[in-house]
C-alpha cells in the first residue's frame, strides 16, 4: 500500500496476478461488448475498475448467488451507476440466475434486467438504485449503520457483514458525499470500506479543470482511515482490504486506475467514459488484453474460475443458517419476521387505543404532537422503528420517551442524530430500508425536503418503506417566515410518482396516517405535521379498529351537510377545521355544505370511480389549503374555487398570516357562495 503525500506519482503495477487479470479481462470486454451492441452506456469505468471488482469478489466478498437476498451477506454497492456493466458482468460470470449472458447482450433495452443505471428489483444482486452520482454513498452509510444496530440487538454470530462501496470521482464531488461521509466517521462505522475509482477523469475532461481536493486527507478529516493504493495491482488492492477490515474506523481506499484499461486509444481519456468504444477501439483493446474470443464469449477455464468464486459464499451462508437455527426459537422468529417485513400484531390494538385515547383527550394539539405521541406508544410496539432527525428533534417531535440514542461504539439505541445533514439522512434511511431488519423514519421541517428531494425520489423510485416526518407544513408555522414556510413542497412533492403524502387534519388522523405508512412496507411515505394546534374533528364513534381507518381511501366525507349539498368545502391538515368553520356559516345561511378532509391524495385517486364520485359530489366545490394551486385543478371540477397561497409566506403570528393571506372560513364561505 502506498502512503505516500497526495502528490506522489502512482505506483506502477508490480504483482498483478495473471489469473486475475485475465478474469478482469472477462469483465472489460463484457463492458465493451455490451455498450457497442447497445450503441450507449459507459466502458470506462467497469473497465477501470476491474481489476478492484476481481479482487473483492474472489477473495472478500461474502455472498451467494443462489440465495442472493441471505440477510448476512456482504452489501456491495456501486455508486458510481454508469458503470453498471461492471455489476451486470459480476453478476453474471458469479452465477446469478436471472443475470444471463442474454440480459447482458440486451443491455439497456426495454424490459431488459440490465437497465442504463443499476436498478434494484431488476436483479438479484443490485442492493440499491444508483445512477444519481453520491446516493449509493449515502445508501451504504444507512446499511452499514443498520447492520450495526443489527449486530447490537441480534448479535455478531447473526449479524457481521460489511459494506463495500464503488464510487467515482462524481460521487465525491457531490454535496451528499460531504454529509455521508461526516455521518459515518462520526459514528465510525468500521465495516463500510469505498473504494475510489481515483482516475482523475469526468465528463468534460480530466478532473484537474474542476476539483483540486486532496481527497485521502478529506476522509481523514471526516474520521476515516484513508490509503492509496494502485488500483490494477491485485496484491496492493487485496492488502488494502485487509487493512481495511482490520481498521476500526470506516476505510476509503483510493485506488489509482486507468480509465478504459486496456483501450488503445481512448484510455486514461474522458472519450472513454461513455460513449462506446467503436469496433477498431474494441480490436486493439482485444489484442492489448490478450483477448482473442468473439464478443460475449467467455471461456470455460475463466467462466469456471469466476463460477468458483461465486460458490466461495455457499459454506459460508450455511454456516450462518446454522447460527440462526440455534438461536432460542422465539429470537430467530422475530429476526425473521423483520426480514420478512411483516408488523407486530400487536399494532392494531395498539392503533385502535390511540385514537380512542385522542378522542377521550379531546385536546387542541398540534399534528407533530400527536405525531410524537404515537411514536411513544409505537416505540415500544415496533422495536424495528429507528427513528432520527435531521438536528429538529424537539421541533419534530421524533424521539420516542423510550428511544435511546445511537452512539459511536453504542448501537443498542433506536434514535439517531442524523445532524443538520437532510440529504444524507434520507440517503441513509434508504440504505437502512434496503437492508431490511429496521423500518427508518426521520424528520425536518417540510420546506427543507427540498434538500432532500434526491433521495426521496429514490425511495419511490426502489419502493421503501421509509418514513418522512416533515413539520411546520405551511405559514401555520409563522414567526420564522417565508423561508420556512412551505407553499410549493407540497404539490412538487404529489408530483412524485410512488410517493404517499399524507397531510392529516387531527390528532386522529394522524394516528391514521400514521398507521398507513407503517403497514406500506413497499412505498415511502411522509407526514406533513403541523405546528400549531388544531382542534380535534374526529370527536364521535366508538373506538376505532384498523379497519375503520377512514384516512385509507385517501378522502372521506367528514362531515355531509344536514340539508342537501350545495357545496363540497375540500381540504388537507389545518385548514380541514377552516372548511367545517366556513360550513357552519353556510349552514346559518340554510347553505347545504359538506366537508371532505383529503389526508392523501394518491389513495384517494386508487379508489373506485364510483367512490371518489360519491365523495366529491356532484355541487360545485372550493378547496382550501395553505399552499399553491398546482394540482389542485383535479379535485375541483368545472366549477370550482381554490383558496390558499400564491406566492411566498411573510414573517409573523400565525394569528396575523391566516388572515393576511385570506385563509378564513369567511373567504372559503364567500368563494363557495359565489358559485351558487
Ligand atoms: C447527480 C448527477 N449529476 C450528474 C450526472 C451525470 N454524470 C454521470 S457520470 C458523470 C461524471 C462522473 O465522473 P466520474 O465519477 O469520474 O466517472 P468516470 O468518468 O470515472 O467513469 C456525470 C457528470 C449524474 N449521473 N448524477
Amino acid at each position: 500500500m502506498n502512503t505516500s503525500a497526495a502528490s506522489a506519482p502512482p505506483r506502477l503495477p508490480a504483482a498483478r496476478d495473471p489469473r486475475l487479470c485475465r478474469m478482469a479481462n472477462a469483465l472489460r470486454v463484457l463492458a465493451m461488448d455490451a455498450v457497442e451492441q447497445a450503441k450507449s452506456g459507459h466502458p470506462g469505468m467497469p473497465m477501470g475498475m476491474a481489476d478492484i471488482a476481481t479482487v473483492l469478489f474472489t477473495q472478500f466478498l461474502r455472498f451467494d448467488p443462489l440465495a442472493p437476498d441471505w440477510p448476512d451477506r456482504d452489501r456491495f454497492v456501486v455508486s458510481n451507476g454508469h458503470g453498471c456493466m461492471l455489476l451486470y458482468g459480476l453478476l453474471h460470470l458469479t452465477g446469478y440466475p436471472d443475470m444471463t449472458l442474454d440480459e447482458l447482450k440486451r443491455f439497456r433495452q426495454l424490459g431488459s434486467r440490465t437497465a442504463g443505471h443499476p436498478e434494484r428489483g431488476h436483479a438479484s444482486g443490485i442492493e440499491v438504485t444508483t445512477g444519481p452520482l453520491g446516493q449509493g454513498l449515502g445508501d451504504a452509510v444507512g446499511m452499514a449503520l443498520a447492520e450495526r444496530m443489527l449486530a447490537a440487538e441480534f448479535g455478531d454470530a447473526i449479524v457481521d457483514h460489511h459494506t463495500y462501496v464503488f464510487a467515482g470521482d462524481g460521487c465525491l464531488m457531490e454535496g451528499i458525499s460531504h454529509e455521508a461521509l461526516s455521518l459515518a466517521g462520526h459514528l465510525g462505522l468500521g465495516k463500510l470500506i469505498v473504494f475510489w475509482d481515483d482516475n482523475r477523469i469526468s465528463i468534460d475532461g480530466p478532473t484537474s479543470l474542476s476539483v483540486s481536493d486532496d481527497q485521502v486527507e478529506r476522509f481523514r478529516a471526516h474520521g476515516w482511515a484513508a490509503e492509496r493504493v494502485d488500483g490494477h495491482n491485485h496484491q496492493a488492492v487485496a492488502d488494502a482490504i485487509q487493512w481495511a477490515q482490520q481498521d476500526e474506523r470506516p476505510s476509503l481506499i483510493a485506488c489509482r486506475t486507468t480509465i478504459a484499461f486496456g483501450a488503445p486509444t481512448k484510455a486514461g481519456t474522458a472519450a472513454a467514459h461513455g460513449a462506446p468504444p467503436g469496433a477498431a477501439e474494441i480490436v486493439g483493446a482485444r489484442q492489448r488484453l490478450g483477448w482473442s474470443y468473439p464478443p460475449f464469449v467467455i471461456p470455460e477455464d475463466i467462466l469456471a474460475e469466476w463460477r468458483a468464486a461465486g460458490a466461495r459464499g455457499e459454506g459460508v451462508r450455511r454456516a450462518w443458517e446454522g447460527r440462526l437455527q440455534s438461536l432460542p426459537a422465539e429470537r430467530r422468529a422475530e429476526f425473521l419476521r423483520r426480514q420478512h417485513n411483516e408488523l407486530p400484531s400487536a399494532l392494531d390494538a395498539a392503533f385502535a387505543k390511540l385514537c380512542d385515547d385522542f378522542r377521550q383527550a379531546n385536546a387542541r394539539i398540534a399534528t407533530r404532537q400527536a405525531s410524537g405521541t404515537v411514536l411513544d406508544t409505537l416505540a415500544g410496539v415496533v422495536p424495528e422503528l429507528a427513528g432520527g432527525s435531521a438536528d429538529l428533534t424537539p421541533s419534530n417531535n421524533t424521539k420516542a420517551k423510550d428511544q435511546k440514542d445511537i452512539r459511536p461504539g453504542d448501537f443498542s439505541g433506536r434514535y439517531i442524530r442524523y445532524g443538520v445533514r437532510e440529504h444524507g439522512m434520507a440517503a441513509a434511511m434508504n440504505g437502512i430500508a434496503a437492508h431490511r431488519g429496521l423500518i427508518p423514519y426521520g424528520g425536518t421541517f417540510l420546506t427543507f425536503s427540498d434538500y432532500a428531494r434526491p433521495a426521496i425520489r429514490l425511495s419511490a423510485f426502489m419502493g421503501l418503506g421509509v418514513i418522512y416526518v416533515m413539520t411546520h407544513d405551511s405559514i401555520g408555522l409563522g414567526e420564522d417566515g417565508p423561508t420556512h414556510q412551505p407553499v410549493e413542497h407540497l404539490a412538487a412533492l404529489r408530483a412524485m410518482p410512488g410517493l404517499y403524502v399524507y397531510r392529516p387534519a387531527d390528532a386522529v388522523e394522524t394516528a391514521e396516517c400514521w398507521a398507513l405508512a407503517l403497514r406500506r412496507r413497499d412505498a415511502p411515505s411522509l407526514l406533513a405535521l403541523t405546528r400549531q394546534a388544531l382542534p380535534l374533528l374526529r370527536t364521535g364513534g366508538a373506538p376505532r379498529g384498523s379497519d375503520q381507518n377512514l384516512c385509507a381511501r385517501g378522502a372521506y366525507v367528514l362531515a355531509e351537510s344536514s340539508s342537501t349539498r350545495q357545496v363540497t368545502l375540500l381540504a388537507t391538515g389545518s385548514e380541514v377545521s377552516i372548511a367545517v368553520a366556513a360550513s357552519e356559516a353556510l349552514a346559518r345561511d340554510r347553505i347545504g355544505a359538506a366537508v371532505v378532509s383529503m389526508p392523501c391524495w394518491e389513495l384517494f385517486e386508487a379508489q373506485p370511480q364510483a367512490y371518489r364520485d360519491a365523495v366529491l359530489g356532484s355541487a360545485p366545490r372550493v378547496a382550501v389549503e395553505a399552499a399553491v394551486q398546482f394540482g389542485w385543478e383535479r379535485w375541483l371540477g368545472p366549477r370550482g374555487a381554490f383558496i390558499g397561497m400564491t406566492g411566498f409566506g411573510a414573517s409573523a403570528p400565525v394569528e396575523a398570516l391566516y388572515p393576511h393571506f385570506g385563509i378564513t372560513p369567511e373567504k372559503v364561505a364567500a368563494a363557495a357562495r359565489s358559485l351558487l
